[in-house]
């Protein structure tokens, strides 16, 4: 394959590269998730359930993950149960990460901006995840705005999520979102999603009724070459979205337990994730599991879309 000549890392699954040859749809997905966002055994069970709901919808999944050093693009049964289990002593991979995974040859789980480099190397255009990373609250002191916003500045692909996480200065991450030209469409919704909850009291920008009208705004912001990501924010189904006061009261527990342990760096998320989960009894993994299924079921719907349109 000509990717393969110039990036002899990249290893993309067979199912995935005829997809790629026959024009199907495909949907993209992070293996952060299975290892630092969820226990074992829901993470498997999710991230299986994940590409079964693609399929029921149209497209075909692409897992991404690094295994010892490859870029893969679409996962054996194997490899996503070796994953799953090994959990969080798989490295977290991001952007900054990358290269060293690939020169030392070990495994890796790519969070939303590796997943997002790795799937426009394979020309994958659609990615469904659970929140997308973004500005701390805490972002006085300790500086800390994920590498997830800088990549949605400047890779193509669109990121399906159910808003930014709750632990995040929504607010903040909305600020930079916009100076950096990355446009938030909601799904059928005016309002910001934060991932646990349907509101955050934030605004989106583009409320879109139809996925053809969201494929229409990805194509015509790539063919005229603007570079960047676009996200769309796709509310937690009513069922599972927690009470906006419980869950920060929550949230405002783990994020002092958190100063408490001096917890920094990409350590922050998973801590605070699995804090919340601890702290609900299950819940938020519930309403975490249902969100992801959700986006992975508009991802594949808003892939059949974009590819009717090329
Ligand atoms: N969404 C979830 N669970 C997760 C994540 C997102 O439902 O674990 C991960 C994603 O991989 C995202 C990462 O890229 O959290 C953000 O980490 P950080 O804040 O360190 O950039
Ligand atoms: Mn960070």
């Amino acid at each position: 394959m000509h990717n393969k000549e110039i990036l002899p890392n990249l290893d993309i699954s067979p199912i995935v590269q005829k997809a790629l040859k026959a024009g199907k749809p495909i949907v993209a997905l992070e293996s952060t998730i299975i290892c630092h966002g969820m226990p074992y055994p829901q993470n498997i069970q999710t991230a299986e359930a994940v590409e079964n709901i693609v399929v029921e919808n149209g497209a075909i999944p692409a897992t991404i993950a690094i295994i010892q050093g490859c870029l893969k693009v679409g996962l054996s049964s194997d490899e996503m149960n070796y994953l799953a289990k090994n959990g969080q002593n798989i490295p977290k991979i991001s952007r900054r990460d990358l290269p060293f995974s690939l020169s030392q040859k070990s495994d890796g789980a790519t969070t939303v901006a590796a997943t997002m480099i790795i799937a426009a190397m394979a020309n994958i255009k659609v990615f469904a995840t659970g929140g997308i990373g973004g500005v701390h609250r805490d972002i006085n002191d300790s500086l800390d705005i994920s590498a997830d916003l800088q990549e949605l500045a400047n890779t193509n692909v669109a990121v399906v999520c159910s808003g930014v996480k709750s632990i995040l200065d929504i607010p903040r991450t909305l600020e930079y979102l916009e100076t950096h030209g990355v446009p938030i469409i909601g799904y059928q919704t005016d309002k910001m999603p934060a991932f646990y909850t349907s509101e955050s009291g934030s605004l989106v920008d583009y409320n879109c009724q139809s996925t053809d009208e969201i494929a229409k705004a990805m194509k015509i912001k790539w063919e005229m070459h603007f570079q960047g990501g676009i996200v769309v924010a796709n509310p937690i189904p009513k069922k599972y979205s927690l009470p906006l006061n419980e869950i920060n009261s929550v949230i405002k527990l783990a994020l002092s337990e958190m100063k408490e342990k001096n917890i920094i760096g990409k350590k922050t998320t998973p801590f605070l994730l699995s804090k919340i989960a601890e702290k609900t009894k299950g819940k938020s993994l519930e309403s975490n599991i249902q969100l992801v299924l959700n986006n992975a079921s508009l991802a594949a719907q808003i892939a059949r879309s974009f590819t009717e349109l090329s």
